[in-house]
């Protein structure tokens, strides 16, 4: 009567990922995430194709970084090695913490000091990590973390350790089983470009399974932090969407391959559009992301005023991590609407307007 209890990535797609009997499973019931329809947001933007989300806020971290972690950790275990680092603009060093304090590994996270989002600096300290704060951007603490990899026992748990792309293309793989075929375009944002790499990776893998299309890969970046648009290192990135404010992605490469040979698009949008997106999907949708997530969606609304889009296309937009985990910028963006009063009825009457 009922389906196998679902047990993570790693048990679900086994066959296509670098594991064996041998592996010990270290896993938080990450991935089976929900792939969302969203009619109101499609008429809003005035598209006729179908928009579905996928929403990898809930994940057991609250971002899409778990489907790598539960890989990278598990390998990490099964290579016998004692403790993980990773720098990180806050999900990654969460999630790291998480499935380490599962595994019974050391973590140890490096982080942008003060640039951060509170609910991901909460998890990584509960959870137990040693949190570094870096005097400096992600890209100076990625660099750190590489360079102590060489001198210390110490596994390196970032996207370019390869068995997070790994795992993190089991959302591909989910959207093509939940559609059953591909997607027509694919928005995703783009930080260090571990996503969109593991998603073009994941779609190709699949391709076999069903019907034999791929989607175009569509990234956005913030226009503050966008080097792959621009085309050079951006030396101090900027943007209200912490988790992407990044000038120098470690996979800069292999996201150029991906937009190239899908036929996509890399291209940025601003804070303002970001906002504008993370606001209607709150209050359309009733999906709260943060910001970095909606940066997919600004970026399908700038497409969208460009570009006609048939009723029988589907864009999927990953919306990569939950918004409680940035709870300063939405109530930042919120707090006019909010209305103080005395305990008193004729008060209340009086801000009631229906
Ligand atoms: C919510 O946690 O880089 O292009 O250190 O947290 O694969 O980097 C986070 C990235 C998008 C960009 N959305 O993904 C980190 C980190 C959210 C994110 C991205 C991130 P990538």
């Amino acid at each position: 009567m009922f389906g196998k209890p679902w047990q993570g990535i790693i048990h679900e797609y086994a066959p296509l990922l670098p594991v064996s009997i041998k592996t010990p499973i270290v896993t938080l019931y990450e991935g089976n995430t929900p792939l969302v329809l969203a009619l109101r947001l499609q008429k809003e933007l005035g598209i006729r194709a179908r928009v579905y989300l996928k929403l990898e806020g809930l994940n057991p971290t609250g971002s899409f970084k778990d489907r790598g972690m539960t890989l990278a950790i598990s390998k990490a275990v099964e290579e016998g090695v004692k403790a993980v680092i990773c720098a990180s603009t806050g999900n990654t060093a969460a999630s790291a913490a998480a499935y380490a304090a599962k595994a019974g590994l050391e973590c140890i996270v490096l982080i942008p000091d003060g640039k951060i989002a509170k609910g991901k600096l909460s998890q990584t300290m509960i959870h137990g990590a040693k949190v570094v704060q870096v005097k400096g951007n992600f890209d100076q603490a990625l660099d750190l973390v590489r360079e102590v990899c060489e001198l210390k026992p110490i596994q390196l748990v970032n996207s370019v350790n390869p068995y997070r792309i790994e795992g993190q293309k089991t959302a591909a793989f989910e959207i093509v089983d939940a559609l059953e075929k591909a997607p027509d375009y694919h928005f995703i944002p783009v930080g260090n470009a571990g996503n969109i790499t593991a998603y073009w990776k994941g779609y190709k893998e699949y391709q076999f399974r069903k019907k034999n299309i791929l989607p175009r890969m569509m990234g956005f970046q913030a226009t503050g932090s966008a080097p792959i648009v621009r085309r050079r290192v951006v030396k101090n990135p900027d943007t209200i969407a912490t988790a992407i404010r990044i000038g120098n992605p470690a996979l800069w490469g292999e996201a150029e391959k991906a937009r190239d040979n899908s036929d996509g698009e890399i291209d940025m949008v601003s804070d303002r559009e970001i906002l504008t997106a993370y606001r209607l999907l709150a209050q359309k949708e009733g999906i709260f992301c943060e910001p970095a997530s909606a940066a997919a969606v600004a970026g399908l609304a700038k497409v969208a005023k460009r570009k006609r889009f048939t009723e029988d296309q589907i864009i999927v937009c990953t919306l990569t991590g939950h918004g409680l985990k940035d709870p300063d910028t939405a109530i930042g963006e919120s707090c006019d609407d909010s209305i103080t009063i005395k305990p008193e009825i004729n008060e209340l009457l009086k801000v009631i307007t229906i």
